[in-house]
């Protein structure tokens, strides 16, 4: 059946208003006609409004919490391609960014063609790699190395492992008031087989000494300004992430070359830590007798507030601390959002969950706005730091609009939050749940 596209235009505007109303119920004065929060008329014409506006009758509106505006109504049009990445969404064309809509991450293992692209430059535009070298140095390596590729492949043992890589920012989008930098809706995310070798296997190779903190990293990209003198961006993790046996140098992805745009010749991958630490293009590793200083590591950059801070405050950098492991999060990525299905069928769900360093123990689905949950079927992840995929299967008693919602827990029992979880000056960490609309019809 297709809906109204005027009545859908008019419907997104005027779900709008109300957006600003719900979320933010000071900005807009001067648009009195809208119902505001916490006063008369009051919920029952907030309902009313949103039916309206969702083309359906909410079948379980009575229990939309405050402050929830139906998902279907942010959705805005279907992203555009660009070449390679048939799909994705772009952010900024210079640097580039773009990310994936949820219903093209539905794959357990990410094709390249469907992994967001996150550059913070200007990607190399000659690449040899037979004279590609990677350097070992800094202060604290015991002998300092250069490696060709070819010396890398025969030397240390292959691995391949899949690993989960997330931005930072992904989510930005949604904090208020907003932060600057790629408005990250729910796509900086994937989880591809990357080739290669152990990271450990190459600082071993050439010794650390005993006050060795951080491995960092610096990359062939030039720096927006393409002054020289400047790294795009050069960050690093603590010698017990280098170390573990899942932080790999790769070369490849899927069984292929890296793409260029995802760091060709050569990479790091840190699963499960902020995608920043998995520098592309890598050029030279130093190991570090102090926390890395490079570009990007400092100031608020890929840093969180060490408390709770009103939103909108100003943090002095002091009282700002390095994000490490990502939190517990998932995505629906079957259906897309949308979806229209009979009254009493059985509406097949499923998706992935991740959650850092840890494992992902558990994911509910709801779909009466969180009053209760089911809970979804969990597969093991294939190796540590992959994504975990999940499915559920769901019906609906009667005609109307609905949300599923989906919500994970981690190993040690930290749940996703329903709401978008602590304001932060550079939008990080948004690991609300995911919510997708279903019209049974
Ligand atoms: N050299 C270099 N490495 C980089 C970046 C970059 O701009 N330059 N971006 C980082 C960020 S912020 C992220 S989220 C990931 C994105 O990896 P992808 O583009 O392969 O998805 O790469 C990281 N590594
Ligand atoms: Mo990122």
């Amino acid at each position: 059946m297709e809906r109204d596209t005027e009545l859908r235009e008019t419907s997104r505007a005027m779900a709008d208003e109300i957006f600003v109303a719900v979320q933010h119920p000071t900005m807009n004065p001067e648009k009195p006609k809208l119902p505001q929060p916490g006063r008369e008329p009051g919920r029952r014409s907030f309902l009313k409004a949103f039916s309206a506006a969702v083309g359906a009758n909410i079948v379980f509106g009575n229990l939309i919490p405050n402050g929830f505006v139906p998902v279907v109504l942010g959705q805005g049009a279907e992203p555009f391609s660009i070449p390679g990445k048939p799909g994705l969404t772009i952010l900024n064309d210079r640097p580039l960014n773009a990310e994936t809509a949820a219903h093209l991450l539905n794959d357990a293992i990410t094709p390249a063609s469907r992994l967001f692209v996150r550059n913070n430059g200007l990607p190399p535009s000659k690449v040899d790699v037979d004279s590609w070298t990677l350097k070992i140095g800094g202060e604290s390596v015991v002998n300092p190395k250069t490696y060709r590729i070819k010396d890398l492949r025969t030397k240390f043992e292959n691995i391949d492992l899949a690993l989960t890589l997330e931005c930072g920012g992904n989510g930005r989008a949604e904090f208020y008031p907003p932060a600057s930098g790629n408005q990250w809706t729910i796509g900086a995310v994937g989880c591809p087989i990357w080739n290669g070798i152990r990271l450990k296997d190459v600082l071993e190779d050439c010794g650390m000494k005993s006050d060795a903190v951080y491995v960092a990293y610096h990359a062939a990209d030039q720096h927006l300004s393409q002054d020289p003198s400047k790294d795009a961006i050069s960050r690093g993790v603590p010698v017990w992430k280098a170390m573990e046996a899942e932080s790999m140098i790769a070369w490849g992805m899927n069984g292929e070359p890296l793409p260029s745009h995802h760091g060709y010749p050569l990479r790091l991958v840190c699963g499960g830590w902020p995608g920043s630490t998995s520098g592309k293009w890598l050029k030279q590793i130093d190991i570090r007798n102090k926390v890395h200083d490079g570009t990007k590591m400092t100031g608020s950059s890929y840093r969180v507030p060490k408390y709770s801070v009103k939103a909108g405050a100003t943090v002095p950098d002091e009282d700002m601390e390095i994000i490490e492991s990502m939190p517990v999060k998932s995505l629906i990525t079957h259906p897309k959002s949308g979806v229209e299905i009979g009254v009493n069928r059985t509406l097949n769900l499923n998706g992935h969950a991740w959650a850092g360093d840890l494992e992902v123990a558990s994911l509910s689905i709801s779909k009466d706005f969180g009053q209760t949950w089911i809970k979804a079927d969990l597969k093991k992840p294939v190796n540590r730091l992959a994504w975990q995929q999940w499915s559920a299967a769901v019906a609906f008693p009667k005609k109307g609009y609905y949300e599923v919602w989906a919500r994970a827990v981690d190993s040690q029992g930290v749940s996703q939050p329903m709401l978008i979880p602590g304001w932060n000056p550079k939008g990080y960490l948004n690991n609300s749940c995911h919510r997708i609309a279903v019209y049974a019809v």
